[in-house]
């Protein structure tokens, strides 16, 4: 029980009680379906899949074909139950609340048996008033519905007319009406992941009893007066004050390596306070600003910030406080029509090179501290510095942000919304309302976050009409598109942070698009704005297919997973690529056919007569040509920033589509492990399927340890392009991979990412290289 017990503040005066107490009910629930025939205990945070696969009632989710079979899971209606005892004395106390961080999603809270609340959203923080139901032992219960059955509802109440698409399409196999959810959009299915709509409790939940005053939220941000050339400090702090006369005393705001502290004299009346602190850091003093990873340190100044109040109740907060400042260019380009779309960080323009960002797994319980640092960490070693934080999943855990902001990784931040259209009755946007201006306070104080958008392809969707709507309904569409983006969550943007640019989508034509009424004709432009560029019908080595945009925010190509990979969720029948495991993980229509014929457009398919030979080698050759693909557009783009080719050019960021996974299946997903700063680069004289004289590379490796790291010594008896290594299931990095070994030998890091042996690498070691196949 101790352990649960948070006495906050320790900095009461003497003689005095402390003022605010908080008790976790993290841990263990109980757990159990609609019509009561399962009970199962289960942790929380958490939701119902990973409770009964912790308690052996289903297999691994993510096996074979169990996305499907268990669907059973997504469409029964739970009920998360806990009796507690509080370890404090709670009729002393004058206010009670139960905070509940995160709750997946749709449900109705009772506590003690009295219904305290309702909740219909996942990326909303809830607070409930249970001073008059609380007592010393409690019963509280979250019975959700389905969110699956609660969408259908939803749509079903929304007789004037359709808001589209009903379903996503059947090869995702997935649920409908995502769009009347306030849920991870892509938990119903997407075209690189399965459908698994989890209930539950997914973060923190508590109890906070307090006296006197409440601090309720604590937010700043830093803001560059241009024209007095220094910096300030907006301190935002939100008060529920309880006692029955007003609460006065001071705030002493310090960041000491700045030579900074400021002392304000504050009176807090009954109710719901803000205090707004307006802090100077003196012009004298040198302030080093935080710099996207290649472009400088990120530095950062802790601060504390002490109210010290009536009573002796002493409240302090600390936070790293990071100072940067960033600039969405929209200028007329000479030599070319439309405006230019880049970023200038403290003043100084950055081409931003990165990737997309979607849920790292179905169950966030699943996603830990370590898995975070290990994908942001690669984001770093591959010399990205942006990660779009696209808006089919969540918005991420504090942790990501934290780690963005240590790590230098820009962060383009869509707002949770994405390849639809949505409703805009007024339940819907008062829900939006919240989660918006909730989100804003959480995420507005880390660096590492340089623009909002407002959605996910719904400009688009709309203008180039993707779900055939008559030319006469349109009107109605665009007026929810504009209520929804511009009327409201533009609106708090504007309120509630001035410290970064707010495009309404992406793509998006920019100021070009504001000019057109929030919607234009076009919104993929090549003048304007950012651009989403898929094609998967041309050649990827010819460069002259993709286009000379101001930004590329998304393109990329499928590739399979290896196959250490796959192997874990899959049985012998299923390893080949027309078996009905490789078309059922296939979410993307035709997906498999274009791998290969994209693959076959420079590279021999496979043919071996072992067929498991050839499943492998197949998978091989789709992540070379994925790879190929990716490096040729990149460097497009690269290239594309210093031009101005046909009126066309000024190319300033690049962030391919996808960086991470979320299951073992197709998707456009890669993680590059390149080290060097300046990577070499080669050209092949003619396709590698026409090649001659390209001899079979016997390939061996010499595994030492050093240390934490491992070293391969590899010695090639040929020329072998895109050397492979593999180590099966065991997790880590290699410092290279995929390369063109010119050279007889070649020397290749192995950073584990758990800990592991020598002999364990060299029974996993498995290396392919393209002269296998041929
Ligand atoms: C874009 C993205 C995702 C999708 C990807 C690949 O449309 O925004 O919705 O997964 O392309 O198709």
């Amino acid at each position: 029980m101790r352990l649960h017990l948070l006495l906050l503040l320790a900095l009461c005066g003497a003689g005095t009680t402390a003022a605010e107490l908080s008790y976790s009910l993290r841990g263990n629930w109980s757990i159990c379906n609609g019509n009561g025939s399962l009970e199962l205990p289960g942790a929380v945070p958490g939701c119902v899949h990973s409770a009964l696969f912790q308690q052996g009632l289903i297999q691994d989710s993510y096996y074979r074909f169990n996305d499907l079979n268990y669907r059973w899971v997504s469409l029964d209606n739970w009920t998360y139950s806990k009796e507690f005892k509080i370890p404090f004395e709670i009729s002393k106390w004058q206010k009670v609340n139960l905070i509940l961080e995160g709750v997946d999603t749709v449900s109705k809270i009772l506590f003690n048996e009295v219904t305290i609340g309702e909740t219909d959203n996942m990326f909303n923080r809830y607070s409930f008033d249970i001073t008059n139901v609380v007592r010393d032992v409690n019963s509280i219960e979250l019975r959700f519905q389905s969110a699956v059955l609660y969408a259908a509802q939803q749509s079903k109440a929304h007789t004037r007319y359709q808001v589209p698409p009903d379903c996503p399409p059947l090869v995702q196999k997935g649920e409908c009406h995502v769009n009347f959810v306030r849920k991870e959009q892509c938990s119903f299915s997407w075209d690189w992941g399965p459908s698994f709509p989890t209930q539950g409790i997914w973060k923190d939940v508590r109890i906070e009893a307090y006296n006197i005053c409440h601090l309720n939220y604590f937010t700043f941000s830093p803001i560059y007066d241009k024209s007095a050339q220094e910096w300030n400090l907006e301190i935002e702090s939100t008060f529920d004050v309880v006692s029955s006369k007003p609460v006065g005393g001071q705030v002493i705001v310090a960041i000491p390596k700045l030579q900074t502290q400021q002392t304000y004299s504050i009176e807090l009346q009954p109710g719901k306070r803000i205090v707004e602190l307006f802090v100077n850091i003196s012009k004298n003093i040198t302030v080093e600003t935080w710099w996207p990873h290649g472009h400088g340190n990120q530095t950062g100044y802790n601060m504390t910030v002490l109210f010290e109040l009536d009573g002796g109740l002493n409240i302090e907060k600390s936070a790293k406080v990071y100072f940067r400042t960033v600039e969405l260019i929209e200028e007329p380009i000479k030599g070319s029509p439309g405006l230019s779309f880049y970023f200038k960080i403290n003043g100084f323009p950055i081409f931003l090179k990165g990737s997309n960002w979607i849920p790292a797994d179905s169950f966030q319980d699943r996603v830990t501290s370590e898995l975070l640092r290990l994908l942001l960490q690669s984001v770093v070693d591959a010399n990205m510095n942006t990660l779009r934080v696209w808006g089919g999943g969540i918005y991420e855990q504090d942790e990501f942000y934290e780690l963005c902001d240590e790590l230098g990784i820009m962060v383009w931040q869509d707002f949770m919304f994405a390849c639809a259209l949505y409703p805009t009755d007024q339940g819907f946007l008062d829900s939006v309302t919240a989660e918006v201006a909730y989100q804003i306070k959480r995420l507005k104080s880390h660096p590492s976050i340089i623009i909002w958008s407002g959605n996910n392809e719904n400009e688009e969707a709309l203008m180039m009409n993707w779900y055939h709507i008559s030319f006469t309904d349109r009107p109605i569409y665009i007026k929810d598109y504009v209520t929804l983006y511009v009327k409201n969550i533009r609106e708090l943007v504007l309120a509630g942070d001035k410290s970064r640019p707010f495009i309404t989508s992406s793509p998006t034509n920019g100021a070009e698009t504001v000019a057109e009424g929030w919607v234009s004709q076009n919104p993929n432009s090549n003048y304007f704005g950012d651009v989403h560029f898929y094609d998967y019908i041309s050649d990827c080595w010819n460069w002259k297919v993709f286009p000379k945009a101001r930004f590329a925010s998304e393109y990329g190509y499928q590739s399979w997973p290896s196959f250490s990979t796959l192997e874990k969720v899959s049985s012998t029948e299923d390893w080949s690529f027309n078996s009905k495991f490789s078309l059922h993980r296939q979410h993307h229509e035709g997906g498999n056919k274009q791998m290969l014929y994209q693959a076959g457009l420079h590279f021999k398919l496979p043919q071996s007569t072992d067929p498991l030979r050839t499943f492998k080698d197949t998978i091989y050759l789709t992540q070379v040509m994925q790879a190929q693909c990716v490096k040729t557009e990149t460097e497009f783009y690269r290239r594309s920033s210093s031009e101005i080719v046909d009126q066309q050019g000024h190319t300033m960021g690049a962030l391919y589509w996808q960086l991470n996974d979320i299951w073992q299946a197709p998707s456009w997903a890669s993680l590059a492990d390149h080290e060097l700063l300046s990577p070499t680069n080669y050209h092949f004289l003619s396709s590698p399927k026409e090649a001659v004289g390209l001899c079979k590379a016997q390939i061996t490796a010499i595994i030492s340890q050093q240390g934490d790291i491992f070293v391969f010594d590899l010695e090639t008896s040929a020329v072998a392009p895109f050397v492979w290594l593999d180590v099966g299931s065991i997790p880590g990095r290699f410092s290279d991979n995929g390369f063109l070994m010119t050279e007889k030998t070649r020397t290749i890091l192995f950073y584990p990412w758990e800990p592991t042996s020598k002999n364990e690498l060299e029974q996993s070691f498995h290396v392919t290289s393209l002269t296998d196949i041929y």
